[in-house]
């Protein structure tokens, strides 16, 4: 039997990637994506199918997590068997500008979607994932952490999130539903978002050594992270629906490195040598020197800076998964190497930074990116 998933955040870095993984394994996809002003589905337009063609199996349908009516309607047409909500106001930093939004999409948008499949009648019928996020785990209290670990978080991002898992254990417990959390940590990849901390050193980096680039500025470079690869956790968000019963899991690689490391490695990628200036040449001293806006860090002949600008009201320092769970009742372990990360998005950077050096060459300006 052919089976229907629909997909929140279709147009996003994971939604691309589990609607690929999906499409693969046969499945009829359903996405739902935001009106813009502009296109949006750069991500999934290799998946596009034309809507006069008929039976298709990958459709998209215009909604938002902010409107009940149309989570509700789409339900009832698509009757997916699966539904992978991974749509979210998904930046941290962004989550402290826009709180209230952050939590009607975040936290009750996971409300109304599971709302949605109980008017709908459709509780044994629909297989529900929440993303969840490592973020709820904030100002950490015990390491490495795992489904236990009490949570503790730090943006209003984390805390709408926050709702989001609870709520999805509720209707788990009070309708027999089956829904998951999956407690993902860090995961990246070329078509990560160009604002998150990895994509925009990894596009900084390749266009520094282009020329195309002077300067990037960065916020707490001390941070820890346990990064790992989307296409690798995306496998997982399926895995987590086909068990006998619903469950939580953390989804980790158990490895983590500062974004200074990650600065380092990204440009050991292009052969170029990084050179530390300022006051501070350990962790400690440079956290120091950063209050002081005075680290400066050479790349070649070009400089990455801090700015305070990118410093968050209440940080999360650390963040270090324990996949022990997954590992012993899924099967799951991640296959993708911090180090085979970074070089996948760096080379990936570094081809469309060629492409735009060449316009440049032909007389163009191209834009120079700081966000
Ligand atoms: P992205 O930011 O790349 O994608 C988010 C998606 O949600 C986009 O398709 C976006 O649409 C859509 N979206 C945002 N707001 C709304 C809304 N109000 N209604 C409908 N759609 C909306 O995130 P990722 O793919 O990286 O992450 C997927 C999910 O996993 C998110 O919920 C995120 O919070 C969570 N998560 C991510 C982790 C990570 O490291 N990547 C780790 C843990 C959890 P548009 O394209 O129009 O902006
Ligand atoms: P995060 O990812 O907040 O962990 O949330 P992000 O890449 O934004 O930040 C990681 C760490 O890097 C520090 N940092 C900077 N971050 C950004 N964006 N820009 C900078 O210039 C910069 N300089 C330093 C941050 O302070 C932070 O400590 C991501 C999102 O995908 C969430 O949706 C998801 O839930 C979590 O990962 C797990």
């Amino acid at each position: 039997m052919t089976k229907t998933a629909l997909i929140t955040g279709v147009t996003g870095q994971d939604g691309a990637y589990l609607a690929e993984f999906l499409l693969k394994k046969g499945y009829v996809v359903h996405g739902i994506k935001r009106r813009a002003s502009l296109f949006n589905t750069d991500r999934v337009d290799h998946l596009y199918q034309d809507p006069h063609v008929s039976n298709r199996n990958f459709v998209l349908h215009y909604g938002d997590l902010t409107d009940s009516t149309n989570l509700i309607r789409i339900i009832q047409q698509v009757q997916p068997d699966e539904i992978y909500n991974l749509a979210a106001m998904s930046h941290v930093a962004v989550s402290f500008e826009t709180p209230e939004y952050t939590a009607n999409a975040d936290g009750i948008g996971t409300l109304r979607l599971l709302e949605a499949i109980r008017i709908l009648g459709l509780e044994k019928k629909t297989r529900f994932y929440q993303a969840s996020t490592s973020e709820l785990y904030g100002l950490v209290q015990e390491t490495p952490q795992k489904e236990t670990t009490p949570f503790y978080p730090r943006s209003p991002y984390a805390v709408a999130k926050l709702y989001g898992y609870w709520i999805t254990v509720n209707y788990r417990e009070a309708y027999g539903m089956y829904a998951c959390n999956g407690i993902l940590f860090n995961h990246e990849s070329p078509i990560r978002g160009e604002t998150f901390v990895t994509r925009k050193i990894t596009r900084a980096v390749a266009r520094m050594a282009l020329g195309l680039q002077e300067c990037l500025y960065l916020g707490n470079l001390s941070a820890l992270r346990d990064w790992g690869h989307a296409r690798d956790y995306v496998e997982m968000q399926w895995l987590m629906l086909q068990q006998e019963k619903p469950d939580d899991f953390v989804i980790a690689t158990g490895v983590q490195y500062s974004v200074r490391q990650f600065v380092e490695f990204a440009a050991a990628e292009l052969g170029i040598e990084l050179r530390w200036e300022g006051e501070g040449q350990n962790e400690a001293g440079i956290v120091a020197a950063v209050l002081d806006k005075d680290v400066r860090v050479k790349v070649g002949d070009t400089i990455v800076r801090v700015d305070p600008r990118y410093f968050r009201p209440t940080e999360v320092e650390t963040l270090l998964g324990d996949p022990g769970k997954a590992k012993e009742k899924l099967g799951w372990s991640p296959k993708t190497s911090l180090q085979e990360l970074v070089r996948e998005m760096v080379q990936a950077d570094y081809s469309a930074a060629k492409r735009d050096a060449l316009v440049k060459m032909a007389g163009f300006q191209a834009y120079d990116y700081h966000e």
